[in-house]
């Protein structure tokens, strides 16, 4: 495809594009993301997530400069799961990392949910493998919040990187929802704050508590971002996390991981959208209707439902 031979080649409008086209669900997308598969691989893709307000784009911005310094190029996508619209309400997360969106080797993107959360993972990884094909070195893919739908945008990370405040208070319940699992790295930002060196201990000991025996121990770092301190201390405990990857075949291991998951996801969502288009409306109202008239159990309609798959299958 022409646009995907000129995304090759560099060209930003392109990328834009092509990147649109996939957000849109356009046809050829899924045509031009088959093409540039093969292109991707390269990018070491940071997740970076944490509650509303704690600095995530404020973090996002001074790790691009240092990234920048070392002449690496970088692509950002600010994925808000509130944020029924594409681009609106994301204006915040844009405005904190003014310092770096002029920059030839930056490109930024936000990403909303247009009001339906599903497909927000498989999205934010296409437009992952578009900035890879680009050539970008790194991607730092930011998301609000401690949800199942940010759980599953940063699992396309190679680190993850777990953004808290001082005083964790109620955030504690969050931290126990799982993002103590996800986290590669904890930073406890606003550091200039009372109650960090309190946060990190409270941090510590609970990854004490929550870790099994695993041979990476996530760093905890304080950090002022707004100042950019400890930005490059970040930095080099996203390197040496990477560099333990590729030492201990956890790399290996990840990629596999990633594309068992992203490829049980496409296939459901094929099969979803296969059933859907075959049986047209009015087919499930009437299995409603049928079910609640005791003339068929859902198991049993279920079977019924999708055997035009098994013909097909059959043929
Ligand atoms: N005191 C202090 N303020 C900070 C620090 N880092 C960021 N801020 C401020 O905190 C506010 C929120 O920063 P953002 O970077 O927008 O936070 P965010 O996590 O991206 O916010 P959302 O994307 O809305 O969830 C801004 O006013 C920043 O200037 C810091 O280290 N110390
Ligand atoms: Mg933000």
């Amino acid at each position: 495809m022409e646009i995907v031979s000129e995304l090759l080649s560099g060209d930003r409008r392109a990328l834009a594009r092509l990147i649109s086209m996939v957000e849109n669900l356009e046809p050829g997308a899924k045509k031009a993301l088959s093409e540039l598969y093969s292109y991707t691989g390269n990018a070491h893709v940071i997740g970076i997530t944490g509650p509303p307000g704690s600095g995530k784009s404020t973090v996002v911005d001074k790790l691009t400069l240092e990234l920048l310094d070392e002449g690496k190029s970088v692509g950002i996508i600010a994925v808000d799961p509130t944020s029924p619209f594409t681009g609106g309400a994301l204006l915040g997360d844009r405005v904190r990392m003014n310092e770096v969106s002029l920059d030839e080797d930056v490109f930024i993107r936000s990403m909303g949910t247009r009001g339906h959360l599903g497909g927000l993972a498989t999205k934010t990884r296409d437009v992952i493998k578009i900035l890879d094909a680009f050539g970008k070195d790194f991607i730092l893919v930011e998301t609000v919040g401690a949800g199942q739908s940010e759980v599953e945008v940063v699992k396309a990370a190679h680190t993850t990187i777990i953004v808290e405040v001082p005083g964790l208070g109620d955030d504690i319940q969050a931290i126990k929802a799982g993002i103590l699992e996800i986290g590669d790295i904890f930073i406890v930002n606003k550091a200039d704050r009372d109650g960090a060196d309190n946060t990190a201990r409270e941090l510590d000991t609970m990854l004490g508590m929550n870790q099994e025996e695993k041979d990476w121990e996530p760093p905890i770092l304080k950090t002022v971002a707004k100042e950019g301190k400890n930005i490059d201390e970040l930095n080099d405990a996203i390197s040496s996390h990477l560099s333990h990857l590729k030492e201990t075949g956890g790399f290996e291991e990840l990629k596999k991981k990633q594309i068992r998951d992203e490829f049980l996801d496409i296939v459901r969502e094929k099969i979803y959208s296969y059933t859907m288009e075959r049986t047209a409306e009015g087919k499930i109202d009437e299995i409603v209707e049928n079910v609640m008239n005791s003339e068929i159990d859902p198991y049993s309609a279920a079977e019924d439902f999708l055997e035009p798959l098994e013909e097909d299958r059959k043929d």
